[in-house]
């Protein structure tokens, strides 16, 4: 395919990201493209969720919906995709069960079973498996026209082997913490194998025409602060620190790396020296305190609105915009920040509240004379 693109007429986020100051905070949410869009539901149809990741027209057409919606409030599209797509690489079978979420039929239960020794020697190929995520991406480049970057993603190795273990979403967290209590070792064979497959697939991604890419540990913050350092943040730290060379390697510029550790606040100090650009906060950090941890390093934060305020008044979307405003000490700083929510925006949220939401941060950070 063809890889030449039109250049960005808005790169404030890639600006911001390298820690530049600039003239506005940047704005994207994760989840932009989904469930709360009427536009999602018309063009997904009857396909199945993975059906529409692997076509790479649906996935570009669902990519831009946020983009044109909100056309000039966001600065950034997120490829529609899903994390787990890795596991599916890896021959696992994952099914997507309508208002219920990832269901994997056979997830992994014990080291000593069949299966985990033929995950953990199997030749994994992501640029074959997940051929089908690079053409999406660089069709919706083409279709974006340099609107506005791409962000590619991955799941992180903790979140992933989660999934792969308790076989879809869970609250106990019975198995994962069965496999890091009683067979640490084989965890961490397991965590490895899938950080050098995020490191290619990430690669793989920027060389389609992915801008930015992040990392979604979304259930870091299941572990203490001593499981962190065991079973995510190596992984994590692998993953920043073996994309650069790889991208070097395949001739290819640098993009700014994020990483989201979901509910590891407690672990934002050391999230800092990891080797990422940016540390996406959930709503439980204090902005004002999130900058103290960080200090004089080179780090920007995104984050980190409570989601559920969109379900609130717009008195309320205004005070939360104010206090991150001031939280993030934007008016003194102008570097430092891109503007996110502190997670997915949820199913049921009006986007004209998401709207709203948009432009009160364009009017609260407005400098004058722009
Ligand atoms: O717009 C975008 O953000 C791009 C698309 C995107 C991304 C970045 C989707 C589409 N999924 C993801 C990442 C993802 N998938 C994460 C990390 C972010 C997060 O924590 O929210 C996780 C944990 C998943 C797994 C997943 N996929 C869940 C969570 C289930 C659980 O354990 O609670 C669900 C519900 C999905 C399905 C899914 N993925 C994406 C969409 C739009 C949907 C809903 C599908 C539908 O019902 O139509």
């Amino acid at each position: 395919m063809d890889h030449s693109f039109a250049p960005l007429k808005n790169d404030l986020i890639i600006r911001a990201a390298w820690g530049q100051k600039v003239e506005r905070p940047p704005i994207w949410v994760m989840r932009q493209a989904g469930r709360y869009l009427p536009e999602y539901h018309q063009a997904k149809g009857t396909h199945d969720f993975f059906e529409c990741c692997r076509d790479p027209e649906i996935s570009s057409t669902l990519t831009l919906q946020p983009i044109e919606r909100f056309a000039g409030l966001i600065d950034a599209a997120i490829i529609f995709s899903d994390i787990l797509v890795i596991p599916q690489a890896m021959g696992m079978t994952v099914e997507m069960v309508d208002k219920k979420g990832p269901h994997f039929p056979n997830p992994l239960r014990t080291p000593d079973d069949g299966q985990y020794a033929e995950v953990m020697k199997r030749d994994v190929d992501v640029a074959k498996e997940l051929d089908y995520v690079y053409k999406a991406i660089t069709l919706t480049r083409k279709k974006l026209d340099g609107r506005v970057p791409l962000i590619g993603f991955c799941g992180a190795p903790w979140t992933l082997l989660c999934y792969m273990v308790e076989g879809g979403g869970t609250k106990m967290f019975k198995e994962i913490k069965t496999w890091i209590y009683k067979y640490p070792e084989e965890t961490k064979a397991l965590l490895q194998k899938i950080s050098e497959l995020c490191v290619e697939y990430l690669a793989l991604q920027v060389k389609a025409g992915a801008q930015l890419v992040q990392v979604f540990d979304s259930w870091a913050g299941e572990l203490s602060p001593s499981s962190f350092n065991k079973f995510s943040q190596p992984y994590l730290a692998y993953i920043a620190q073996h994309l650069p060379p790889r991208l070097k390697e395949m001739g290819l510029e640098p993009v700014p790396m994020i990483v989201f550790p979901k509910g590891a606040w407690y672990a934002l100090n050391h999230v800092c020296d990891m080797g990422y650009n940016v540390i996406g906060l959930d709503w439980l950090h204090s902005p004002e305190e999130a900058v103290k941890i960080v200090g004089d390093r080179p780090i920007v934060l995104q984050g980190n609105a409570d989601p559920g305020v969109l379900y609130g008044s717009h008195a309320s979307i205004t005070e939360t915009v104010q206090e991150m405003v001031k939280g993030f000490g934007w008016a003194e700083r102008k570097q430092g920040w891109i503007v996110n929510l502190g997670h997915g925006i949820t199913p049921f949220v009006n986007p004209e509240d998401l709207r709203f939401y948009f432009q009160e941060i364009h009017r609260l950070t407005k400098t004058e004379g722009q």
